[in-house]
């Protein structure tokens, strides 16, 4: 039995209490995963400690690129090793996770090392009262340790998206990866290893959130800043244990984005687009489209071509050939996502197709596998037009102008991401301009540029992070004014 456990100084450290990693694929315990507790917790933090004011907070910057850049290659090199723990954790279509997770777990130490290399601080020359000059320039310095608390729908990607720019700045980080996907975050203390990261740079500690590492670590006194993805929920308990101390958080949270489809959108590309962003990783993307508005010259048009879409993907696990959708990564989160749709059918909708959960053969069967759904037919007051469900499904509603769509896009607490399909670009600018989420996508989703700022508006995110962004987190910029 694989056994997950938690880096801590450069060291795997196993612990008396162990919880079960199942496959969402056929529920089978696959590996054993070390939760630490206080002792491991606070340990992890002193030598994220230690490591700050050890070789690591002395390194010179073009040092500090070189390992980012061996960690990046590292990754590639192992990138088999990568692909299996995520598949193996998620379950995922094996050509997502090798097109983007593992790709993205590499990049986001390069991008961020060229970007710490390049980007400059600000600096200005004054008058002093006695006729003389003063020279100020700021100083980019570490915030400290991090703790970094990562959710499980795109593990790795997600996890390296925060340590990649936090190490990039100096800082020590301690990981609390999600206890549904263990793997990557643990096989990235090979990795550091390997380059020759100073131990206690990087450290990961398993377990849950509440009264478990997740708490532990929010709540340490000796972690400078929090940055979390995952739920508002979530992020709510994490920003009540920042308080204490008054310690900076950035949050990437919870969405219930809309794709807007104009009348006057390349058809087919609107169709596969929205497929995308429907159903890619089972509907577990944070940007993903749970409500789709159509205007109302395609919208039947739009849902039969839909359904046929949502029809042909193919259920199945990772290595199966032309697999398009996986399964959904817990029995929690698949009766979560089978209430909903349960709702959606009570409170009067039309289910234009899914529904309920796929038959499958033979292990398999004790997969947390769901049918990707689509709903016509519902009020805006509806449980899942309302709720972020996180799973492949998605409700299609008519509108008839541009001022309807936006307020319908708008009305929700959440404001991640929204992705608009149409051929004009006047609408495109002006629709863009008006949404209230922190990306708009037109004419595409979940195209990344990382140099570019990432977060939410509104109850989906604090703060921003990519590019420069990702720099005014993990760092304190310190001005120096010198009298000449
Ligand atoms: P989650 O909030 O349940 O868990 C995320 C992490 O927080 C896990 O590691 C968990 O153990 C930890 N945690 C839970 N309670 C905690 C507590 N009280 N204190 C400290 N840590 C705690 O989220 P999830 O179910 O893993 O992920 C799905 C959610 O994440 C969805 O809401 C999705 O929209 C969101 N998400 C957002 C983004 C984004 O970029 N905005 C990206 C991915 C996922
Ligand atoms: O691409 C990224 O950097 C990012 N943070 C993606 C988030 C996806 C949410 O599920």
């Amino acid at each position: 039995m694989r056994q997950f456990l938690n880096f801590i100084n450069g060291a795997f450290v196993a612990t008396g209490k162990t919880f079960e990693k199942r496959a969402p694929v056929d529920n089978r315990v696959i590996g054993l995963v070390h939760e630490a507790g206080q002792a491991e917790v606070d340990a992890a933090v002193k030598a994220a400690r230690a490591a700050l004011h050890g070789d690591w907070g002395r390194m010179s910057v073009v040092k500090r690129v070189e390992l980012l850049y061996a960690v990046a290659d590292e990754i590639n090199r192992r990138f088999d090793d990568f692909l299996q723990a995520e598949l193996a954790d998620t379950g995922k279509p094996r050509s997502l996770a090798s097109h983007i997770d593992i790709p993205r777990g590499a990049a986001n130490f390069k991008v961020f090392a060229d970007i710490i290399k390049n980007v400059p601080t600000e600096s200005f020359e004054m008058a002093t009262p006695d006729g003389g000059r003063a020279v100020n320039y700021a100083l980019r310095t570490p915030v400290g340790v991090v703790g970094v608390v990562c959710p499980w729908n795109l593990p790795l990607l997600l996890m390296t998206w925060k340590v990649g720019p936090a190490l990039a700045c100096g800082n020590t980080v301690v990981v609390k990866p999600s206890e549904e996907t263990p793997g990557t975050a643990t096989l990235l203390g090979e990795v550091m290893n390997k380059v020759g990261m100073p131990a206690g740079v990087y450290n990961v500690v398993h377990g849950f959130g509440p009264n478990s590492a997740g708490e532990f670590l929010t709540r340490h006194s000796g972690v400078n800043a929090i940055t979390f993805t995952g739920e508002t929920r979530t992020g709510e308990a994490i920003m009540a244990a920042a308080a204490q101390g008054v310690r900076p958080v950035s949050f990437e949270l919870g969405g219930k984005n809309a794709g807007i489809v104009f009348a006057d959108a390349d058809f087919d590309k609107a169709v596969a687009g929205i497929t995308r962003s429907a159903f890619e990783n089972c509907g577990q993307v944070c940007l993903g489209t749970e409500r789709v508005y159509v205007q109302r010259p395609i919208f039947e048009r739009f849902v039969a071509a839909l359904k046929d879409k949502a029809e042909a993907l193919a259920i199945g696990p990772s290595e199966q050939a032309g697999v398009g959708m996986g399964p959904l990564i817990s029995a929690e989160h698949r009766d979560k996502v089978l209430g909903y749709y349960a709702k959606a059918k009570a409170e009067g909708a039309t289910i234009v197709t899914g529904g309920g959960v796929p038959g499958m053969e033979g292990a398999l069967a004790e997969g947390h596998w769901v049918q990707p759904t689509i709903w016509t037919g519902l009020p805006e007051s509806a449980t899942v037009i309302r709720e972020e469900i996180f799973g492949p499904c998605c409700h299609i509603a008519p509108f008839d102008t541009e001022a309807e769509a936006i307020a319908l896009a708008n009305a929700t607490d959440y404001g991640l991401a929204t992705t608009v399909w149409t051929e004009n670009l006047g609408t495109a600018h002006r629709v863009a301009g008006a949404i209230e989420v922190g990306i708009c996508w037109v004419n595409s989703w979940f195209l990344r540029d990382l140099r570019t700022a990432f977060g939410g508006a509104k109850a989906s995110g604090i703060g921003r992070e990519g590019g420069v962004h990702s720099l005014e987190f993990y760092t304190e910029l310190r001005n120096v004014c010198i009298k000449l």
